[in-house]
């Protein structure tokens, strides 16, 4: 199958600002070193790494009021939201290194704003052992990097909610969670009250992962833009250590490649974060290169005959 991608734009976002565990802010720097921006280019497609996004220092603070960094946590994503619309705008599709996963709140409702302006259906792939669904009188952290979906469906502090200019940014209808194994007691109660659409490992392990994938793809057409929002700890720790929160029985090798293979096979991917590499916890940067083989999948390398 021959595909065409848009132009490509890489850029990194050096922090660790809504995690308690410190090292994420490391990632961006390990996902080039595993060569992330040559693999894309290898694949036929425009690859352009444009840097690094600034924000402020991790002050390493105790939450208030149910959030750790909220003021920085802002920041940072301001500076998100800014670099992905601006790419958006361009033509280009914006890929964001994290960085922990509340930078998916900045990148997220820049696409939902694009979308907005263009009449186009926003799909939102979250791809994690996580629902990070949790609100401030929820959390068991105030780490903020376990609330970016309530806070893109509108639940959260007005700093966040509000970044796009619409709130809320996406509604739970847009969104399907594959990989989901760690809820925390209130933050499930609230993923029922919204009805987010929940691909947890048992559902995998039950009807397999080609089935889960034609789930969570239905209803994708000409009209739509997919996002793949991609926390690394959606992989089982066995192959991807690095990271800050290992949950065991995650998503195997064979069906990560296949969740990617399915999104490039959709020919929709629209924009994509790559979060929670964490190198300090990493064996010889193993998490980075394998997000960076899957990457590969995303842009269609396969085996044999179909690419
Ligand atoms: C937990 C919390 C989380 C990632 C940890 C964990 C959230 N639900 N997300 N690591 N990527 O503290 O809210
Ligand atoms: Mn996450
Ligand atoms: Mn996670
Ligand atoms: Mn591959």
């Amino acid at each position: 199958m021959i595909r065409a991608y848009p132009p490509v734009s890489v850029f990194g976002v050096p922090t660790d600002i809504g995690a308690s565990r410190r090292g994420a802010s490391m990632g961006p720097e390990a996902l080039r070193v595993a060569g992330l921006v040559e693999a894309i280019a290898a694949r036929g497609v425009d690859a352009r790494d444009i840097g690094d996004v600034a924000g402020p220092r991790n002050p390493v603070s105790p939450p208030v009021d149910g959030y750790r960094h909220l003021a920085e946590v802002t920041a940072w994503n301001r500076a998100v939201f800014d670099a992905s619309l601006g790419e958006l705008r361009a033509g280009r599709m914006p890929i964001m290194l994290g960085g922990d996963h509340c930078l998916a709140i900045g990148s997220i409702a820049a696409v939902a704003a694009h979308c907005r302006d263009n009449g186009r259906k926003l799909r939102v792939l979250w791809l994690d052992a996580h629902a990070d669904f949790n609100t401030s009188a929820l959390t068991p952290s105030g780490n903020i990097h376990g609330m970016p979906v309530a806070c893109l469906c509108g639940m959260g502090p007005q700093a966040l909610t509000t970044l796009g200019g619409v709130v809320p940014a996406i509604t739970p209808a847009q969104v399907r969670q594959i990989g989901i194994r760690s809820v925390d007691p209130g933050e499930k109660q609230l993923v029922k009250e919204h009805g987010l659409d929940i691909y947890d490992m048992r559902y995998i392990d039950e009807v397999g992962m080609r089935r889960t994938m034609e789930e969570a793809l239905e209803g994708v057409d000409a009209d739509t833009h997919l996002h793949v929002s991609f926390d690394v700890d959606m992989l089982d720790p066995s192959i991807a250590p690095g990271t800050g929160t290992r949950v065991p029985g995650g998503v195997n090798y064979r069906e990560a490649q296949l969740i990617m293979e399915m999104v490039a096979d959709s020919g929709r991917l629209g924009s994509l974060d790559l979060v929670e590499v964490n190198p300090a916890l990493d064996r010889r940067n193993a998490t980075a290169k394998l997000a960076v083989d899957l990457v590969e999948s995303l842009f269609g390398k396969s085996t044999l005959m179909r690419d």
